[in-house]
């Protein structure tokens, strides 16, 4: 480590120039890097008081904490940024057009990034628990793109975060399959197989600086489970015993996927609730809270993700108890977490959030009102459409009940009809397994949508005829009527008939 040149902040940030496009490490804010981006956030202000351009392409594991997304946005230092992303400013300047924001599956970058499709990565920023003179980086709670990063990139900036111990080594995994025609079979048949090392392989030349830093995970905190979640948790619960029962799920269980946020943290603690669901092992890109709660109580037995989106508390919990979780959790490159061939050889239930789905199944998961990004498609796609079983779950309803989460047709759409199983609300669970587009629509309208909102969707279904029965101009009247009047009651069909 000593034959690096350490120094600080913003030193290291000189070596960024205007329009470089840099590759971050982490996913969610955890194993971002924190110092160095708010060094370069500065230099952009101070050459934009000169007069001077100054913006970087960026490309990150998936969202990032606000020292990263945050910082840059609020300095007009985005010259496009992909692929996931959470911060209220970025958020802003995207739906300004004044950041390109482009929405990627995150599986898809790092290859896109070999393949050349997304021009140069010129630095790398890479935040590590440790780094050998020989250039072996142990990433620190989320490793994101990194792998790639560091092979691609000319010049590498380490931040050398003392916060994370350096006996976080071994619970990597790092494995970057080779490029087509020379691709092989990833060797991962189970959660807990390792295909690659523990550590990140650089050549110690491209490494111009470490900074060393000391500054906390920007963790989010989950809201607590309220009645909404925990029912949505419950149906969830309640429809995986039902299809062991039938013998669809093995008796064995199969590894689950649980996307982000509140809702993914409230159906991971309900499933584990539930004693008639055996212990489970999981196989997802964020390991948040609940997971750990779950491997304290012996319900899950071993987690795979790419990161440790969990509050600090629980980070200090898990580094401050390591030889228990070390055995039981392992990080990968978001390219291996969130890999097709893998999420389809170990049969994945899947669990994601949708922001909007239509009484035919499509899931609008990115985009509200059909025109403002929220976050972003995330991983959502690469496991839904390769599960053993894709589950969306939804509040039926948001802003109090003036928005109707089931529409007629969805304003934007992720996740086609084709790879959507199950949709489940608080409502209650609807199966559109070997169903027609009419028969699910019924299964939709009948337990998933809410009583408000029921009649309005099933006279909806008669103005239009056809196998998919749309009524064109009537589709997106929901969308329309809350635009005018923030309320999606207001639909009145008499104008459509
Ligand atoms: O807005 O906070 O202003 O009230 O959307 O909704 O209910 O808090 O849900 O935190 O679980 O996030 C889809 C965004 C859900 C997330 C999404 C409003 C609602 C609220 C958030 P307020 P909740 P969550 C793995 C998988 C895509 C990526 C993915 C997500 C806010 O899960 O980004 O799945 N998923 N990745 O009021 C308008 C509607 C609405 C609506 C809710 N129909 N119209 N606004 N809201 N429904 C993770 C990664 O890939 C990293």
């Amino acid at each position: 480590m000593n034959k690096f040149p350490v120094m600080s902040a913003e030193e290291a940030a000189n070596f960024i120039r205007h329009d470089d496009h840099i590759g971050f490490s982490g996913f969610t804010a955890a194993g971002c890097p924190k110092s160095v981006s708010v060094a370069l956030a500065k230099k952009a202000e101070a050459e934009h008081a000169k007069g001077n351009p100054f913006k970087v392409g960026m490309f990150t594991g998936a969202s990032t904490g606000d020292s990263i997304d945050g910082v840059l946005a609020r300095a007009h230092a985005v010259k496009f940024r992909t692929p996931y992303q959470s911060n209220v400013d970025l958020r802003n300047a995207i739906n300004g057009q004044e950041a390109p924001y482009f929405d990627m599956h995150l599986s898809h970058l790092a290859q896109m990034l070999r393949y050349g499709f997304l021009g140069k990565v010129d630095v790398g920023v890479i935040e590590a628990a440790d780094i050998t003179a020989d250039g072996e980086i142990i990433p620190t709670c989320g490793v994101g793109i990194a792998p790639t990063v560091c092979r691609l990139a000319d010049k590498v900036i380490i931040e050398l975060n003392r916060k994370h111990p350096k006996e976080i080594r071994g619970m990597h995994d790092i494995y970057e399959p080779a490029d087509p025609p020379h691709r092989r079979a990833i060797p991962v048949y189970a959660p807990s197989d390792r295909a690659g090392t523990p550590y990140i392989k650089i050549d110690p030349k491209k490494i111009v600086a470490v900074v060393e830093t000391d500054l906390e995970n920007e963790g989010g905190k989950f809201a607590p489970v309220d009645e909404t979640t925990a029912k949505i948790g419950n149906n969830v619960a309640d429809f995986l015993v039902s299809e062991m029962k039938t013998g669809r799920i093995p008796a064995s269980f199969l590894p689950v996927q649980s996307g982000v946020g509140n809702i993914a943290n409230a159906v991971l603690g309900a499933m584990g609730e539930n004693k008639n669901i055996p212990v489970f092992e999981i196989y997802t890109e964020v390991i948040q809270d609940a997971v750990i709660s779950l491997m304290k109580s012996g319900r899950v037995k071993f987690a795979s993700g790419c990161s440790f989106t969990v509050s600090n508390p629980m980070m200090d919990e898990i580094y401050s108890q390591l030889p228990f979780f070390k055995d039981k959790l392992l990080l990968r490159p978001q390219e291996i977490s969130n890999n097709p061939e893998v999420i389809r050889r170990l049969g994945l239930i899947t669990i994601n959030t949708a922001l909007e789905a239509d009484i035919f199944g499509n899931i609008n998961s990115t985009h509200v009102v059909g025109t403002k990004m929220m976050n972003g498609v995330g991983g959502s796609g690469d496991f839904t459409r390769n599960a053993y079983l894709s589950i969306f779950t939804t509040p039926s309803v948001a802003k109090g009940t003036a928005i109707s989460a089931i529409v007629p047709m969805v304003s934007h759409l992720d996740h086609n009809e084709h790879s959507v199983s199950i949709l489940i609300t608080e409502q209650g669970i609807a199966d559109l397994r070997g169903k027609s587009p009419v028969q699910r629509a019924h299964a939709i309208i009948e337990n998933c949508v809410h009583p408000e909102y029921k009649q309005l969707l099933a006279d909806y279904l008669k103005l239009g005829n056809g196998h998919t029965p749309h009524h064109l101009k009537a589709s997106f009247a929901f969308h329309r009527i809350f635009n005018e009047t923030k309320d999606m009651h207001q639909v009145n069909w008499d104008k459509y008939r």
